[in-house]
């Protein structure tokens, strides 16, 4: 009998879903924008069996993706998991045959060789396809409206990179799908691939380069000259694989660059500008390009904020210093200085998992929306609280430098936010903000709708689930327009 481990990261909050779904016309609460018309996607890892190891990363899960349908005012819902190669394996087995997290010397030997991928961190619709995305694999494909899985794609074999990053961003300008691959050649190594494939799905450009070290790199930024991407000391090496230690480790005495790419460049364009400090940094608000100067919007905290990813030299995890806060860096493409040209704190809330009105990326903006952890407030949760809570949502308006919040509450937290635009061509930020909600104690998910520059005032609408869904990674809203109907 397989059973689950029993420690933090299976049980209360974590305890594994596992269950496909199918439900017409969800429970609803307040008000539930009528004319809103297309869907919210979301995926969370959920191991569909008991991990090979008592101590499994949440990242390792299999990918269990779900789908909002919203039309005519009332919201239908979907879940299936990802099938994988990995899941396919696994299903027909009745058990894991993968091991530790990005570590294939763990694998069960009858899985050599095959896709690792999970398709766990983030679903967006493009060219009519889901891509279910992991960083360490291909591009998955599921039925945006199905979620009938449809197996990896290298793009007609035009893509050479072997990863394909879970954050990409699409150009409001072009169209184009704007991705990249880490450890592109292999586990471990410092290639990278800079890729855009085009609003059909044809891959239209791929960019090659090496990174100063490999780390994992797990977001970057898009201007509209520019691909920047952070080089940040979330790093391995073979020695910890063959010890089966967790795959990343943080240093703090490694430097931290932004590197910057040309988008229209070769491989021999990309410039690397070193930070003012170590630091750790992870998901990325906007980018934008004022001529050569580049604007890169990050939360930047003094030191590790992954608890499950260790201090390389055994440092204890410090709490206080991985709260990270929304921080504007600048660099210059003219300039002769390998160095940031600024530093500038954005927020003054601990924040994470930004978001924006995705029509204005690549371009200067105003608003942004976050996760924010008040770690002033309690938190009444079962098990009690091994990390910092997301309790809170928060709006930044980086004109005035106003700020807004929401608190959940003691017994919930917040997954990521997703902005939806009022209509295709209403103003920047002129919309809503969806969020699920999850309480903790009477263990019910609502998917909650904000007045998006009135977050403050409490959501608008509920669309209730019948059942609490396990924290989750990263979705996107997609318009009616975008989907194959
Ligand atoms: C992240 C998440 C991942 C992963 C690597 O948030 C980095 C960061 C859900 O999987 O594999
Ligand atoms: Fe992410």
């Amino acid at each position: 009998m397989a059973h689950y481990p029993n420690n933090p990261g299976f049980t209360y909050a974590l305890r594994p879903f596992r269950a496909e779904v199918d439900l017409q016309d969800l429970e609803l609460e307040g008000e539930v924008p009528g004319d809103l018309d297309g869907t919210f996607h979301r995926v969370m890892p959920d191991p569909q069996f008991s991990p090979m190891f008592e101590d499994d990363q949440f990242f390792n899960g299999d990918g269990m993706v779900s789908l909002f349908r919203f039309k005519d005012g009332k919201v239908d819902f979907k879940q299936r998991y990802a099938r994988t190669d990995k899941w396919e394996l696994e299903n027909e087995a009745g058990k894991a045959l993968f091991g530790a997290y990005r570590n294939p010397l763990t694998d069960d030997p009858s899985v050599k060789g095959k896709v690792r991928g999970t398709a766990n961190t983030n679903v967006i619709v493009h060219a009519g396809e889901l891509y279910a995305l992991k960083e360490d694999s291909p591009c998955f494909l599921m039925d945006p409206l199905t979620l009938e899985s449809k197996g990896y794609t290298d793009f007609g074999g035009k893509l050479k990179s072997q990863t394909f990053t879970a954050h990409p961003k699409i150009d409001p300008v072009t169209g184009n799908f704007c991705g990249f691959g880490y450890a592109t050649t292999g586990i471990l190594t410092t290639s990278m691939s800079y890729f855009e494939i085009s609003p059909t799905g044809e891959l239209i450009k791929e960019i090659e380069f090496e990174n100063p070290y490999y780390c994992m790199m797990h977001d970057f930024g898009v201007t509209e000259d520019y691909a920047v991407f952070p080089v940040v000391p979330i790093t391995s090496n073979w020695d910890r694989l063959e010890k089966n230690m967790p795959h990343f480790a943080f240093d703090t005495t490694m430097p931290v660059y932004l590197g910057v790419l040309p988008r229209n460049g070769e491989s021999k364009d990309i410039r690397f500008f070193k930070a003012p400090r170590n630091c750790f940094a992870s998901h990325v608000m906007n980018a934008f390009n004022d001529g050569t100067k580049v604007h890169f919007d990050i939360p930047v905290a003094p030191n590790n904020s992954f608890p499950f990813f260790p201090d390389i030299h055994g440092k204890p995890f410090n709490k206080e210093e991985s709260l990270g806060f929304l921080t504007r860096w600048t660099v210059d493409m003219a300039s002769n200085s390998d160095e940031f040209e600024k530093s500038e704190q954005l927020s003054q809330n601990p924040d994470e998992f930004p978001r924006i009105d995705e029509r204005y990326a690549t371009q200067p903006y105003r608003h942004g929306w976050e996760l924010v952890f008040d770690v002033t407030k309690p938190y009444d949760g079962p098990g009690g609280a091994f990390m910092a809570i997301p309790n809170t949502l928060g709006h930044t308006d980086l004109a005035t430098g106003k700020e807004k919040t929401w608190y959940a509450g003691s017994e919930s937290a917040i997954q990521e936010c997703c902005f939806v635009p009022r209509s295709a061509d209403a103003p920047e930020g002129d919309g809503y903000v969806i969020a699920l909600v999850d309480n903790h104690v009477s263990n019910y998910s609502d998917l909650c709708i904000w007045e998006a520059q009135h977050i403050d005032e409490g959501p608008i609408g509920r669309v209730k689930l019948p059942f609490r869904l396990r924290q989750g990674l990263h979705g996107n809203w997609a318009d009616a327009s975008k989907l194959p109907i």
